[in-house]
């Protein structure tokens, strides 16, 4: 063992992979293996610094609940979740389809399907209230019907409704179907730019990083339809100082959208209009 060079000790790990693992279970552990043992040898990593990240990876469990899942937020924070979201939906088929974004750790299934047209928003006072509209469309520009279009936002005290005991059940959040023409539409909150829970190991590496937490002002869409591949994405305020240097690097040019403000005697103060294109399956 101690005569071996270090690269041959890492040929040692790999090499113990057994005969019965799945092809696509080896590609996966032979690479990780020689990625991390590449990163432990190129930064001389010691001891307490590999207690340290044990320890940090106790904790990202210890911080995460059915609420809050802190390893998406802290794989956030390194970008990873965006790399494998691009990783997933660069292919040059997708053609004029919508770009994807991340889903985030705050999707919740089974929210509230509301009527067309009708508001996310259960209560409270605060906020600018917004009307999204458009229509969900395949790439040849034909409508879909029957599309469940799934949203979700934070309120504008910064939080999603499932990290604050003071708003109800699925506030901010529904789903819509749309109609024969491929419409839907809801009436939401404008976002504000809000922080990533920084209370926690994703706060720490912020913090370590000298980085700020926030994320520009976005409304996540999930739209699945029958024949079509499923879209996960957000759409992000123009007007948002933060979509430069969004904490969770999410936001694509194509996402960023208007809110207009609506005509004198609307009953919305802003409009976004905004198509939805799904590739076929
Ligand atoms: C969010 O609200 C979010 O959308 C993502 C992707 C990560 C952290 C918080
Ligand atoms: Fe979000």
């Amino acid at each position: 063992m101690a005569e071996l060079s270090m690269e041959a000790f890492t040929d040692t790990v790999i090499g113990a992979i057994g005969p019965k693992t799945t092809p696509r279970t080896r590609e996966l552990m032979t690479a990780l293996i020689r990625h991390m043992h590449d990163f432990a040898r190129e930064v001389k990593l010691t001891t307490p610094e590999y207690l340290a990240a044990c320890d940090f990876v106790v904790r990202i469990g210890q911080m995460s609940d059915d609420k809050r899942n802190e390893a998406i937020l802290a794989s956030d924070v390194f970008g990873l979740e965006s790399l494998v979201d691009f990783l997933d939906h660069h292919s040059a088929e997708r053609g004029a389809a919508t770009e994807s974004a991340v889903l985030g750790p705050f999707w919740r299934e089974n929210s509230p399907l509301l009527p067309n047209g009708s508001s996310i928003v259960q209560g409270g006072k605060e906020g600018d209230s917004v009307l999204v509209q458009g229509r969900v469309l395949g790439v040849n520009g034909r409508p879909v019907k029957d599309a469940l279009v799934a949203v979700w936002e934070t309120s504008p005290n910064g939080l999603y409704e499932q990290q604050d005991p003071d708003q109800p059940e699925f506030n901010l959040r529904g789903q819509f179907r749309t109609d024969e023409n491929g419409y839907y539409a809801f009436r939401a909150l404008r976002p504000i730019a809000y922080p990533i829970p920084f209370d926690g190991p994703a706060g720490e590496l912020l913090q370590m990083m000298d980085r700020h937490p926030f994320r520009p002002a976005h409304i996540h869409f999930r739209v699945r339809a029958a024949g079509y591949h499923e879209l996960v994405t957000q759409i992000f305020d123009r007007d948002d100082q933060y979509l430069d240097s969004d904490s969770v690097f999410a936001v694509k040019n194509s996402l960023v959208v208007d809110f207009k403000p609506a005509p004198a005697g609307a009953d919305t103060r802003f409009v976004v209009d905004y198509d939805i294109v799904l590739e076929p399956l």
